[in-house]
């Protein structure tokens, strides 16, 4: 018999080697802080060899709450010199750690929940501490009560340079400043980075953000990037389903929380672009969709949502007949399509595990499986970067990393078990 690499193996060890005591970093060198939603996929990794290993990760994340409520998408608990920008560039020092100023889709409620399912529940007060970044993100990047979650930078989104954001954030001034030093291309190919253009932009916005004093009506109503994302907000109404589990099985009264899931349960209906034939996002500066589906359009399942259900099979069987792996994070029939740079192609292993999740909730355990042996096949072949090339399935952006490894070992080298399809 043949025996491959014994990638389990790698993954535990790729997370003890980014283990900083109290949180794990995504990778050495290029991403040296904690980061929100790698961490919350980090106690995912943790939780299969190691229970209380992963509930710190989570402890960690909420010590950097702000008071608003917001956990900010980095916190800089020690310095490192090898990323940027840094905790001077965002100068959000108000608070205590330093962090960066703006969030990250917000998967906790989710991953506690399943560390409660497979070993007990969240003390009380992290329930509430998620449950006031919940109330955050409702204030803050839907101060209108449309039922859609606004993203005020790319970062916040997790999918930095999708074509999404393209039209929006051109229209945003570059900065200045454009005397800055990456430090990303120190560690990665350029090819497979986002370009200087897309940097200055970043920096304006944190520019902005800085200059409210990171307050967050000046941000509603000023900054110059201002999008509905469907990713933020599928990821947002799943978590609030968990968050209501989570508050019921702990006794608190979930009032609330069920009346912000009808409203973005409605409010996710204005992602649909019949022209795309898929969801979107929505600038809401300009009322206008963008063009195509991404990754996040197949997360709708994953938010419990299944109106147009058969529309999004039929494009997923599309994208799965252009590109050799799925997901790819953009439409790979499209002529914005890049198959290696970073969110403009590349498949990303957390993203594939929220859309099988859903699909398998939807009753499609076929397409689940497809998706978790995809993702098994490519780790098992191309080790455990960052993402994938969804054409060739050779490894993308940094290497040793540790959603990738996380998402080994809580999903991807388990075979599908039809038993456990209900919630
Ligand atoms: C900016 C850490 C993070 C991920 C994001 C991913 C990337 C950072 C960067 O790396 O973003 O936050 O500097 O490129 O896009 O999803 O959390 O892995």
């Amino acid at each position: 018999m043949r025996s491959g690499p014994d990638r389990t193996a790698e993954a535990r060890s790729i997370l003890r080697d980014n283990d900083r005591g109290t949180y794990t970093v995504p990778t050495a060198g290029l991403y040296p802080f904690q980061w929100n939603w790698d961490s919350l996929f980090a106690a995912l990794g943790w939780a299969q060899f190691d229970m209380a290993r992963a509930w710190t990760e989570i402890e960690t994340l909420f010590k950097a709450q702000w008071p608003s409520g917001m956990v900010p998408h980095i916190v800089f608990w020690s310095e490192a010199a090898s990323y940027f920008p840094g905790p001077d560039v965002w100068r959000a020092g108000r608070v205590s750690p330093p962090s960066s100023g703006i969030s990250q889709p917000p998967v906790a409620a989710t991953v506690v929940r399943r560390l409660a399912e497979i070993d007990r529940l969240p003390p009380r007060s992290l329930y509430e501490s998620i449950e006031r970044w919940h109330r955050w993100w409702h204030r803050a990047r839907d101060p209108e009560g449309r039922g859609v979650i606004a993203v005020s930078h790319p970062w916040e989104s997790g999918r930095d340079n999708l074509p999404d954001w393209d039209r929006s954030l051109y229209r945003v001034a570059p900065t200045p400043n454009g005397g800055y030093a990456r430090r990303d291309l120190d560690h990665v190919e350029p090819a497979m980075r986002p370009h200087k253009t897309d940097y200055d932009r970043y920096l304006a916005l944190i520019e902005h953000g800085v200059s409210t004093g990171w307050d967050d009506d000046a941000v509603a109503r000023h900054c110059p990037f201002w999008v509905a994302d469907p990713g933020v907000t599928a990821v947002l109404l799943r978590a609030e389903r968990d968050l209501a589990w989570l508050g019921e099985s702990l006794g608190a009264d979930t009032g609330d929380v069920r009346r912000r899931i009808d409203r973005i349960e409605t409010g996710f209906e204005q992602f649909w672009s019949e022209a795309a034939g898929t969801y979107c996002s929505l600038d809401l500066r300009t009322g206008e969709h963008a063009e195509a589906g991404t990754s996040a359009s197949f997360l709708a399942p994953y938010a419990g949502i299944d109106r147009h259900a058969d529309r999004l099979l039929e494009e997923l069987n599309a994208w799965s007949e252009a590109c050799a792996y799925l997901v790819p994070s953009f439409d790979p029939r499209h002529r914005d399509f890049e198959p290696v740079r970073y969110w403009r192609g590349p498949v990303w292993c957390m993203v594939n595990y929220m859309i099988s999740t859903g699909l398998a909730e939807l009753g499609q355990p076929d397409w689940a499986e497809r998706l978790r042996a995809d993702t098994a096949a490519l780790i098992t072949a191309s080790g455990i970067p960052e993402s994938f090339d969804p054409m060739t399935g050779g490894p993308v952006g940094g290497s040793n990393f540790t959603w990738t490894a996380a998402l080994w070992l809580a999903w991807a080298s388990k075979p599908h078990n039809p038993d456990n399809d209900s919630r």
